[in-house]
């Protein structure tokens, strides 16, 4: 594979495409804060999708046989695992950091998973992402972990964006976005496609292939497999910001969780992401507990994904003797 490592332990980005990097000149607006607004219909509706979830789990067993099964893949693996590709190794990785380059099918495949796991268009998701790792735990993060656990999880999305988000989220330079057409296209075609590939697909299949209820496809594969990938998403943004280790730099409040490393296939390790947030692996170990990873190495393998970006292991090493909390694992 091509590049797989870069030497430098600063990477400069191309020209207009990442802007990811955590600005340490910010300083946060003094004075009264503006108060929170709740959006109602976003609190209805989030309450709905995760009571229809619940009643998911509970419908569970009294699915038909081969729904059982067929849920049960499609809840731990296939649905899930393309949506959280669409987040992981698409949204994530491609899109907002650019860390490695894919061709034009893995880019729809991507854009497809990415339209399945319903959390917002890659253009949107690729901006707040861009505005959190540069303003990171401040005013302008929109999902500032300093407001709690509960407001960096879910809450964000239930309430208007601190003004400090819109307003530096508006000077981020964004035109690789604006340049990328299945990102644009995905984001015209956004709610057909939230549609057709989160609840129509997953409801579809069963119900059509052997005849299971559509209650039952809808509640199943559709709404519970649906709040699943969007909790383990979540607790990127909250528990890994909280609980864990800080081996690369202690000084940020990202950490290495291995909890959320398993639930969010391989993106728990949030203090060396945010350290390095252009390494296409999100840590320093390959693909150890990083599905995401084995699955963009296995694309470079087949030719469909290249020009993966590597820290190199003496960078690495060095950094976290400078500013980690001492508990890296150097041997
Ligand atoms: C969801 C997203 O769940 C989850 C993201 C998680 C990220 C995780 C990252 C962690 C790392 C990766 C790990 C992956 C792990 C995956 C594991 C998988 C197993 N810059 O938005 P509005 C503008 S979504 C610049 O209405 P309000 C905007 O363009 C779930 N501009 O703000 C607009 O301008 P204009 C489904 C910005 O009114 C104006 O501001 N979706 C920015 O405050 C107003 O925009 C939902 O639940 C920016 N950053 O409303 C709800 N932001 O008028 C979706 C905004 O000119 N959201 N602008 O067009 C909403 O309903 C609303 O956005 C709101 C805020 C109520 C939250
Ligand atoms: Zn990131
Ligand atoms: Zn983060």
């Amino acid at each position: 594979m091509p590049d797989r490592e870069i030497k430098s332990p600063i990477w400069h980005p191309e020209p207009g495409t990442v802007e990811d990097v955590f600005d340490h000149t910010y300083k946060e607006k003094e004075g009264p804060k503006p108060p929170t607004v709740i959006v109602w219909r976003n609190v209805i509706l989030m309450s709905l999708l995760h009571l229809g979830a619940l009643y998911g789990l509970f419908l569970f067993p009294s699915a038909r046989a081969l729904t059982w099964i067929w849920s049960f893949i499609i809840v731990c693996f296939a649905y899930s695992i393309l949506s959280a590709l669409g987040i992981t190794a698409g949204a994530h990785r491609l899109w907002s950091h650019r860390s490695y380059k894919a061709s034009l099918p893995l880019q729809i495949f991507l854009a497809l998973g990415n339209s399945m796991a319903f959390q917002n268009d890659i253009y949107e998701w690729s901006r707040d992402h861009r505005v959190h790792h540069k303003y990171s735990e401040t005013d302008a993060d929109p999902h500032n972990a300093v407001r709690g656990f509960f407001f960096s999880h879910v809450g964000w999305l239930l309430v208007r964006k601190h003004p400090d988000v819109i307003e530096k989220g508006r000077k981020l330079e964004l035109s690789d976005l604006k340049a990328d057409k299945v990102v644009m296209f995905q984001r015209r075609y956004y709610k057909p496609s939230v549609l057709l590939m989160c609840f129509f697909v997953p409801t579809f299949v069963p119900w059509y292939v052997w005849g299971e209820s559509l209650w039952v496809a809808y509640f199943v594969p559709a709404l519970l497999r649906y709040a699943l990938v969007l909790n383990a998403t979540w607790l990127v943004n909250s528990a890994a910001h909280m609980w864990g280790n800080r081996p690369y730099d202690s000084s940020i409040n990202p950490r290495e969780n291995r909890f959320v490393t398993f639930s969010a296939i391989g993106e728990g390790f949030h203090n060396y992401h945010h350290t390095f947030p252009f390494d296409y692996a999100t840590s320093e170990f390959g693909c150890k507990l990083n599905l995401t990873t084995c699955f963009i190495d296995l694309m470079c393998f087949l030719g469909l994904a290249r020009e993966p970006k590597r820290v190199s292991r003496e960078a690495v090493l060095a950094r976290a003797q400078r500013t980690g909390d001492g508990s890296h694992w150097s041997g």
